[in-house]
């Protein structure tokens, strides 16, 4: 139903109409129609066809016509000469949340905006708060307000589009007659950022649920809304796109919409070759007499199998690889969650996370693990309360302590030692040789020049108790860059040394991402995952960031440290240290 565009329509006429300070009356007679027409309890189409939209309160003459137009055209003349007519800027900004047609205005006049990139550097340079009625908080308000224009119109992070994504699956869900759903899209091949979030979903009553998707709480404005397809942006100024299909071309759609573009061409040309034609709706072959035959699309496994395929995981559909090794039978037997036996970066509130060393024990066991390590920065590191060596010896016994009153589920004594400049380590080999794990990571001077940045790194591999480089590039997804380093020097050393190197699992992170983890596992290097967490409820649970990063990187559970047990994982550790 297309009540929500309609309403949306008549507030932007009304907003365009105060920027011209038009007459008070006319602006309110939209505000009032937009209000009546978004509290309808029924489709405004079928009010339309019953030929009585001039009985809804506050639909006039001149608003009937205009929603008759919409529902003829698909768009309002009068409303697009208004937009014309209208400085882009000031369009923009009436797009921002916190922004009225008077604030925009006046911005406009007293700083002199061509583009909204000059209102955010006025914001930045604080010449907003001195204008009338204009505070400090007004200027913050109106930086988040286009920080989420430009998340809207840019990339998400994976751990904010994930459990969104989830939210609006399990509503949906909910609906009797939806039989299946799932995600799509970059979010199933778990990319790290997400354009936007496609859903595809079957049901027998599709108009159904395209409505109950565009009127969830999430929702704060409809894009389009058709019979089988809808488009939203979320409160938190995401796009959601959901397609309702037949059974019978689910499968199909699932693998055209998810993607990648890339493996979909490839695909669509195999389908060729064999004389089929691949395309959302299904795997169709001609007949002798020129007839199109459907013969895969119900599920991806037929449509693979179908074109002679093993299925190939979502994950890995890139076009880097995949097909070949598919067609070869060398595809990857992937990592999963399951696998997973612990969790390999952790801090506790010895350092500057949230919890005891006995919650941290409860949660990992809570989690089904096997073990667990405490990660504490060490001594240098001081906004983090970094441990000394006495206090990490003492953190040791109170491990062993715990420990002793645990059966199935272990505590590992470790320690996130940083880096120093000169490649050394921030704790002295007595102490580290007494821990089970020992993790070493920069968290200082990120602007050394590569040359020296990647010795430092290197250096500090060639410790015999060094067993993990943790987030080796530094890179924060949109804050930081990676710092300058030579990534394929820095795994020839881990490879020569016995290090492993993390893929850190923090949604932020995702440190190795997944090209440069699958070039370290294919130099023999083995990698570790771990959450970093300084708050197991929250975030212990990014630990699937991790995994799904890993299969991207094509890994095996061989190729991962903590799909090791507790004996194997010690035994191969420690095994550097008698060598070197
Ligand atoms: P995103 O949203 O930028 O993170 O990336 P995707 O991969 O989710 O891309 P999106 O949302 O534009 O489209 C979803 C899927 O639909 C995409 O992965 C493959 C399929 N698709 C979209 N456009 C095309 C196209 O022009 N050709 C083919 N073969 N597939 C397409
Ligand atoms: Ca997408
Ligand atoms: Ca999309």
């Amino acid at each position: 139903m297309k009540n929500k565009e309609i309403a949306s329509r008549f507030n932007e006429i009304a907003d365009i109409l105060e920027l011209r300070g038009e007459n008070r009356f006319r602006i309110n007679a939209y505000r009032r129609g937009a209000r009546s027409v978004e509290s309808l309890q029924r489709p405004i189409e079928e009010i339309a066809a019953e030929g009585a939209l001039g009985d809804i309160p506050g639909i006039g003459k001149d608003l009937e016509a205009k929603i008759d137009e919409y529902l003829e055209v698909g768009s309002i003349s009068f409303l697009e000469e208004l937009r014309d007519e209208t400085h882009q800027v000031l369009l923009d900004m009436l797009r921002i949340p916190g922004i009225g047609p008077k604030t925009a205005v006046l911005l406009y006049e007293e700083l002199k905006l061509e583009s909204l990139a000059d209102l955010k550097r006025a914001a930045l340079d604080h010449r907003i708060q001195g204008l009338p009625k204009m505070k400090a908080k007004t200027e913050e308000n109106i930086l988040k307000g286009i920080e989420f224009l430009e998340r809207a119109q840019g990339r998400t992070p994976i751990g904010e589009a994930y459990p969104l994504a989830e939210r609006i699956i399990s509503a949906l869900d909910e609906l009797p007659h939806v039989t299946k759903i799932s995600p799509a899209g970059s979010l199933r091949r778990f990319r790290e950022t997400i354009g936007d979030i496609d859903i595809l979903a079957t049901s027998r009553k599709p108009g159904d649920v395209i409505e109950h998707f565009t009127h969830l709480d999430v929702v704060e404005r409809v894009l389009a809304e058709g019979k089988t397809k809808g488009s939203v942006i979320t409160t938190e100024g995401i796009q959601v796109d959901l397609r309702v299909v037949a059974e019978a071309s689910y499968g199909a759609a699932l693998n055209y919409f998810t993607g990648s573009k890339e493996h979909n061409i490839r695909l669509r040309e195999i389908a060729i070759k064999k004389k089929m034609k691949l395309n959302e709706y299904g795997l169709f072959k001609k007949s002798r007499k020129g007839a199109e035959k459907r013969i895969a699309g119900k599920t991806e496994e037929e449509v693979y199998k179908t074109l002679g395929f093993p299925y190939i995981p979502p994950e890995i559909r890139e076009d880097t690889g995949e097909i070949e090794a598919a067609r070869e039978g060398t595809l990857p037997d992937l990592v999963e969650m399951k696998d997973i036996r612990g969790d390999l970066h952790f801090h506790s509130n010895w350092s500057d996370g949230t919890s005891s060393l006995t919650e941290l024990a409860v949660a990992g066991k809570a989690a089904g693990y096997r073990y667990l390590i405490v990660s504490d920065h060490s001594k240098s590191l001081h906004i983090a309360h970094g441990l000394s060596e006495d206090r990490l010896r003492e953190q040791m016994d109170e491990i062993d302590r715990i420990n002793k009153r645990l059966s199935g589920f272990k505590l590992l004594k470790g320690s996130e030692v940083d880096i120093l400049p000169d490649g050394s380590l921030d704790l002295s080999d007595d102490v580290l040789e007494q821990l089970d794990i020992v993790i070493v990571a920069i968290h200082s001077q990120f602007k050394m020049k590569r040359d020296a940045m990647t010795a430092r790194v290197i250096t500090a591999l060639q410790n015999p108790y060094a067993n993990i480089l943790a987030h080796p590039t530094g890179r924060l997804l949109g804050s930081r860059d990676a710092y300058e380093i030579d990534m394929s020097a820095v795994i020839d050393a881990a490879a020569e040394t016995d290090t492993a190197i993390e893929i850190n699992a923090h949604p932020m992170r995702l440190d190795l991402n997944a090209a440069t983890a699958r070039m370290t596992a294919e130099a023999g290097v083995m990698i570790s995952i771990g959450t970093d967490a300084h708050n197991p409820a929250l975030e212990m649970r990014y630990m699937r960031y991790g995994v799904y990063t890993a299969r991207r990187g094509w890994l095996s559970k061989e190729q991962i440290l903590n799909t090791k047990t507790v004996t194997q994982l010690l035994r191969s550790l420690h095994h550097k240290r008698k060598q070197m």
